[in-house]
């Protein structure tokens, strides 16, 4: 049974705060009766996972029909939910916990109590998942108008209209006008965000931790987690300038040399994407050999007659080609492959767990297209992983640590959208010249994956710090930050009294991105063990998984943990013992033919990286465009004033 406690300050008068740094740093309480501890797992395991099904299908109901009664009717359950978890997370802090004999029960009750914000009073506990809610609803219900000239409809949302543009408009005063009006209409969720950043602070304080960034950081389990990624994200620099410098003099050829310096930072409208994140849109004006080779095979799968029920077979047989679990019944007769015409549905694809050990979904709006069979793949492979670790209890049903998910379902379809596999599965015909290929493949693939790297990195250092120095100059920080790593500035000037970083959905709505940046290299090292299980020969972006039983097996030993084990431990089994740490090897490995060429291409640049001077951090800093000079620069305001002073008095 577990104990329904009104207010959470009421407890903790009655547990310990030990203060050394690791587990011991974390709340908890006195009780060590293992068998209490193990009862309460019991009982926890049970409510919970019932709770996660009644959650789970009243969302999917939603998702799958958008009406107001389904809507009010996952808030109830989801409210029920929120409920159960700090009602449990109080009887959790109970337990001295670190000190148990058994490492199972430790662990299970330390992954319970880091997460969450229960330590919060209910007051303050709703107040913040109020705020996040509002946040999400300023951003989902955004319109535009469209660039002059168009239409007169301010009706252009993020998903499609603006993504398309970005993607696909060449205006160069289009593309200003789109990234700037995005940013106008994020701006306001300023106030609620400050608010936000004190209780998510309060909330993780009175847990234990520093402030709310290192709580975003523990599920890592590790203690030089920032040292150990930043590691990580400098063996990868060199490799991202290299793209960069290629990729900044196609635009200043196509944009003019006056707007895009060839030693400077990129304006960050030009890349495809409002956010500079993913720079695959702009393969037309970058592509190292022109062809007539086309890596899309979409017109393919439709001369082949592909449905989106034949794309999910295909999907299937991908996994039970390498001895893995087949898709279940009830996922054939209750996923959503196809968006319904009778109804409002959610079309982002996401594969579902209902946590019954029955019930798995797939919902997404499938057109037969090859980006789309990709998709399936990714999403596919979370199911298998939900499959594979079914019989783990409630708490270690889940990645082994909040990158694996993705990076595991990345690495699965690193193998399906390779050529060589494409070619075995009759969709791809390779008749083209070998290097030139792989060139146009490997710039491809850079563009998605290595572009996004930085930007990956430097979102959550924004928040950290965010957290652990408080919310002035958020935006300035931002630009530091988009310029240090991205090598990128605005287009037009920003304040501090704009606030960018609230263009992205995953700041505003309190979603982890670290795991995004985690998993971009994780994927390359998952894909390259498997691949040495294969027994691949050949260089690594060359290696198809499909049908090979000796990678299926270790894939599935690897999935079945679910987070029963620390992450390392999975490293290690994954890599037969040789490492038990994250490492970019392997993405160095998959890229280093392009890497090569790209040397070669940029061999007459200034320079591979890029030079900052006053105009691009002025663009930003307020103090340097003097529009805000008052109010943050107090010391030279000072001087000025002792100046003025001084020649008054003409002393
Ligand atoms: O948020 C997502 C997915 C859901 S896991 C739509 N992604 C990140 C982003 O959009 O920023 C996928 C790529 C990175
Ligand atoms: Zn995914």
């Amino acid at each position: 049974m577990v104990v329904n406690y009104s207010n959470v300050c009421f407890l903790l008068i009655f547990v310990n705060l030990v203060c050394s740094i690791n587990d011991e740093r974390i709340i908890q309480g006195t009780n060590n009766n293992l068998g209490e501890s193990l009862q309460f797992l019991r009982e926890f395991d049970r409510e919970a996972s019932n709770m996660c099904t009644r959650v789970t299908t009243a969302q999917w109901k939603y998702a799958t029909n958008m009406t107001d009664y389904n809507k009010r009717r996952m808030i109830e359950q989801q409210t029920l939910s929120e409920k159960l978890e700090r009602i449990s997370w109080r009887k959790a802090i109970t337990f001295a916990w670190s000190a148990l004999p058994d490492p199972q029960a430790r662990r299970q009750l330390k992954l319970l109590i880091i997460q969450g914000r229960a330590s919060l009073n209910d007051d303050k506990y709703n107040e913040i998942y109020h705020l996040i809610a509002e946040m999400k609803d300023i951003y989902n219900n955004i319109k535009i108008c469209p660039f002059k000239g168009f239409n007169n409809y301010c009706d252009m949302r993020l998903d499609p209209d603006i993504i398309r543009t970005m993607a696909h408009s060449r205006n160069y005063d289009e593309l200003q006008y789109i990234w700037s009006e995005w940013r106008k209409k994020t701006a306001p969720t300023k106030n609620k965000f400050m608010r936000y950043v004190q209780l998510a602070n309060q909330a993780a304080t009175a847990m234990g931790f520093r402030d709310a960034g290192e709580q975003m950081q523990a599920p890592y389990e590790d203690e030089n987690f920032i040292e150990n990624l930043s590691d990580v994200f400098y063996k990868i620099e060199p490799l991202y300038k290299e793209l960069h410098a290629y990729v900044r003099r196609k635009l200043s050829l196509r944009y003019g040399f006056e707007r895009i310096r060839v030693d400077g930072p990129i304006p960050a409208h030009l890349l495809g994407n409002l956010w500079a994140q993913n720079w695959k849109s702009i393969i037309d004006l970058v592509q190292p050999f022109q062809t007539t080779q086309n890596f899309d095979v979409t017109s393919e799968m439709l001369r082949q007659g592909y449905t989106p029920l034949r794309m999910f077979q295909l999907a299937e047989e991908f996994f039970t080609s390498m001895g893995l679990k087949s898709m279940p019944p009830e996922f054939w007769i209750n996923s959503m492959l196809e968006k319904p015409t009778n109804r409002q549905v959610q079309c982002t694809s996401s594969a579902w767990d209902f946590c019954n050990k029955v019930d798995y979904r797939i919902k997404q709006c499938t057109q037969v297209t090859m980006d789309d069979l990709i998709s399936i793949h990714h999403e596919m492979a979370h199911v298998e992983y939900y499959l594979q670790y079914a019989d783990q209890p409630y708490i270690f049903r889940d990645g082994a640590n909040p990158a694996f998910h993705e990076a595991l379902s990345d690495a699965i379809a690193l193998s399906v959208r390779n050529p060589i596999h494409l070619h075995r599965i009759g969709l791809f015909n390779n008749n083209t010249d070998l290097y030139e290929t792989n060139m146009n493949f490997l710039l491809m693939m850079a563009l998605e994956k290595v572009a996004y790297i930085p930007f990956a990195y430097l979102v959550d250092q924004w928040r950290y710090k965010v957290f652990s120095d408080g919310v002035k100059n958020m935006n300035s920080l931002w630009w530091s930050l988009r310029l240090q790593y991205q090598g990128i500035i605005p287009p037009v000037p920003r304040s501090d009294s704009d606030f960018d970083p609230a263009s992205k959905y995953h700041i505003i709505s309190d979603q982890n991105y670290m795991k995004y940046f985690i998993a971009q290299v994780l994927q390359f090292q998952i894909y390259e063990a498997l691949c040495t299980a294969a027994n691949h020969q050949g260089q690594l972006h060359t290696c198809d998984i499909y049908r090979s039983r000796e990678a299926g097996r270790l894939l599935s030993d690897v999935l079945k943990m679910g987070s029963s084990v620390h992450w390392r431990d999975v490293i290690r089994t994954l890599t037969n013992g040789k490492t038990d740490k994250l490492s970019a090897d392997a993405l160095l490995n998959y890229f280093q033919p392009l890497e090569l060429w790209l040397k070669v291409q940029n061999r007459d640049e200034p320079i591979v990286g890029w030079n900052t001077n006053n105009e691009d951090t002025a663009l930003f800093q307020s103090w340097k465009n003097c529009s805000n000079c008052l109010g943050n620069n107090s010391i030279l305001v000072t001087f000025i004033l002792a100046l003025i002073f001084l020649n008054f008095y003409r002393i």
